[in-house]
């Protein structure tokens, strides 16, 4: 691993934000911690809207990582993959040509028809940010991507149903995205049907990587911080 290069890095982020979590806990997987500082972007007063933000991410949305030499990375699937290849034989984005397809699709397909549908439902079917932030919303868009979240769920019970994680044999980004949307379904109470029994048996074991574990402590302890205050 290349030190010099990695040193440094800054993610600004909100520490309890879905898509956030997805790269803390790449950060984790990778034991990266200790050359990532955060710098915390305000979701609920809609920092993330202001210029100097948008001047970060034109998107307008968490999380970036920002490098030593000021170079910006948004994109959770793109800051994952960097870091996963800046930190020796990626394990988190596949190594051969086959495992790299498959992982970014099944990231894709868990970003694009569960966790991306999810938010979306989210920012237009429910308060979501609060009115300084949600200029337009359209609460029927908004219902119909909590549908299409619904049929993604039953379509990844049935992926887990014949493989250990998403994106076959050993567990990458893609099992990641998912654990993202299962933080955001839980945020915006869409419960995951019980039948999905595959997906929440993936699920449970998902939990029980320290990663996964040390994300859920970090969040009880900054959220007992903030109340404290
Ligand atoms: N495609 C982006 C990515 O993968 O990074 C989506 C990022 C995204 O939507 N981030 C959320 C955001 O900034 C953060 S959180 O909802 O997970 O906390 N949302 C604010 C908004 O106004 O859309």
């Amino acid at each position: 691993m290349n030190t010099t290069t990695i040193a440094n890095m800054t993610i600004h982020d909100w520490f309890d934000g879905p898509y956030p979590a997805r790269v803390r806990i790449a950060v984790a997987e990778k034991q990266m911690q200790s050359q990532i500082r955060y710098e915390a972007v305000n979701l609920w007063t809609g920092e993330h809207k202001q210029p100097a933000f948008l001047a970060k991410n034109y998107s307008g949305t968490l999380p970036v990582l920002e490098l030593a030499d000021g170079t910006l990375i948004a994109e959770c699937t793109a800051i994952t993959e960097y870091l996963d290849n800046l930190a020796g034989t990626p394990t988190l984005s596949g190594t051969t040509p086959l495992e790299k397809g498959t992982i970014h699709m099944m990231s894709r397909r868990a970003e694009l028809e569960l966790l991306d549908a999810i938010s979306t439902y989210f920012h237009h079917a429910t308060p979501g940010l609060g009115p300084t932030v949600e200029l337009y919303q359209n609460r029927e868009w908004g219902l119909r991507q909590r549908d299409r979240a619904l049929r993604a769920m039953k379509y990844f019970d049935t992926v887990l149903q014949k493989q250990p994680y998403v994106a076959g044999e050993t567990f990458s980004m893609a099992d990641i995205t998912v654990i993202g949307a299962f933080i955001f379904a839980a945020i915006v109470k869409l419960p995951v049907p019980p039948e999905y029994a595959a997906l929440h048996a993936w699920h449970q074991r998902m939990q029980q990587r320290p990663s996964v574990i040390a994300w859920e402590k970090m969040v009880e302890q900054t959220q007992a911080t903030m109340a404290s205050k």
